[in-house]
């Protein structure tokens, strides 16, 4: 691989091809104002089965029931017992988000295209979970990411690569850690019926391998994006707005008892819960409070657009703005870099907290991730 080093992002260095060599991640540097980010609109959806299996409908689509303010819905039942884990080493990459496109080529490829213009009428393809990691960069002092693009037919595609770090971290979690990741999906069993006129039902099965995925269209600045992510439920009524407006994430989180703990809340979770239902424009959080013993003790909501006046009295606290320029800026980063159209060829864009966004090359190695059924089928 030619590995590119850090030189700073700004238009003097860029090289002699025109793409600088690497993006700067300082918080300061993005606080222009708000860029434009066009309403996200339903494009379609897709379900994935207890085995996995790929379903272009939302047969998985489930129901809200409100809860009551302090339900004492108990996380740990069923744990073990009631319980199929999706197995997290199988790496499905962009896989499902392909599947989908495949069976709804007409739905995207909108009117007339430019003969010079992507195929699919989109500059981007990902999951929302990725771009989740992109916005909150600048805040991130933990974890670091890798995001794996390919130009294919005009559109860039991009999979994430499991970094070192998060890849021991999965393989060494305490039973502890094992257990409290049950906890979220625990929580969605006690608030979600299968069907618009049903109630949960806790005595259940939890299969973590059942998803509900949406998929959105939006812009940022001059970035088409099309992205897939995951939704928990739905509300009821039939006269709620239309998808993804209808929509509720679900969340949990350890209780808050002490200011330290307030303000952390604030700083941290809250930045990502905003981050992940803004993309896709989900409108309502619903969060579970639970105890150290796995008891739901408070359920708040937060609604998505109220959540940046919530922080505000954080000092030094995150900002949306700051979120949304490096997410552009990361995108027009990845449009100078990623010239070749190739699908066999990888560009693997690199960050690690206090560093900048740097890149290398990879021709035909592991890191190639669109397959070949879907090459093949586009190209027909
Ligand atoms: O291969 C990978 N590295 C990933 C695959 C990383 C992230 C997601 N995925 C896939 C899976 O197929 C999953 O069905 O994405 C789907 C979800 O995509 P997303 O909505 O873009 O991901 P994200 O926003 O990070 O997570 C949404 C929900 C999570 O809910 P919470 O409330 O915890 O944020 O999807 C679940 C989880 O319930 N989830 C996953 N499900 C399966 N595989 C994964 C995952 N790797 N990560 C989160
Ligand atoms: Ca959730």
């Amino acid at each position: 691989a030619d590995y590119k080093t850090n030189k700073r992002h700004r238009s003097s260095d860029e090289g002699q091809h025109g793409a600088a060599e690497s993006l700067s991640a300082h918080r300061q540097l993005y606080e222009r104002h708000f860029p434009l980010y066009k309403q996200p609109v339903e494009v379609g959806c897709f379900s994935l089965d207890s085995r996995r299996s790929f379903f272009n409908d939302h047969r998985q689509l489930r129901y809200y029931v409100q809860p009551t303010k302090s339900p004492g819905f108990n996380l740990r039942d069923g744990y073990t017992s009631r319980f199929v884990k999706r197995d997290d080493s199988v790496k499905e990459k962009l896989d499902h988000v392909l599947k989908w496109i495949l069976a709804n080529r007409d739905k995207i490829q909108t009117r007339v295209q430019p003969p010079s213009s992507s195929a699919l009428g989109v500059d981007f393809v990902t999951w929302r979970g990725h771009l989740t990691k992109v916005l909150t960069t600048p805040y991130e002092t933990q974890e670091g990411w890798m995001l794996a693009a390919s130009r294919f037919r005009g559109t860039i595609y991009i999979s994430e690569v499991e970094t070192e770090a998060a890849r021991v971290n999965r393989e060494t979690r305490s039973e502890r850690q094992e257990e409290m990741m049950y906890w979220g999906y625990k929580f969605e069993q006690y608030i979600c019926a299968d069907d618009v006129d049903g109630t949960p039902d806790p005595g259940g099965v939890v299969n973590t391998n059942e998803a509900f995925c949406t998929v959105v269209q939006t812009r940022l600045a001059d970035h088409k994006l099309l992205f897939s992510g995951e939704v928990d439920c739905r509300v009821k009524d039939p006269d709620a707005p239309p998808a993804p407006g209808c929509y509720v994430e679900l969340k949990t989180s350890a209780e808050i008892c002490t200011p330290k703990q307030r303000s952390n809340f604030h700083r941290y979770k809250l930045l990502k819960w905003w981050a992940q239902s803004f993309l896709p424009g989900v409108p309502q959080i619903v969060a579970g409070f639970r105890d150290h013993d796995g008891i739901v003790v408070a359920v708040e909501a937060f609604p998505t657009s109220k959540i940046s006046q919530l922080i505000k009295n954080e000092y030094n606290c995150w900002k949306p703005t700051v979120c949304m320029n490096f997410c552009n800026d990361f995108l027009s980063f990845v449009k100078s870099v990623v010239k070749e159209d190739n699908p066999r060829l990888v560009y693997l864009f690199s960050w690690d907290p206090h560093r900048d966004v740097t890149y290398a090359v990879h021709r035909d190695s592991q890191y190639t991730f669109l397959p070949d059924w879907y090459i093949q089928d586009m190209s027909s």
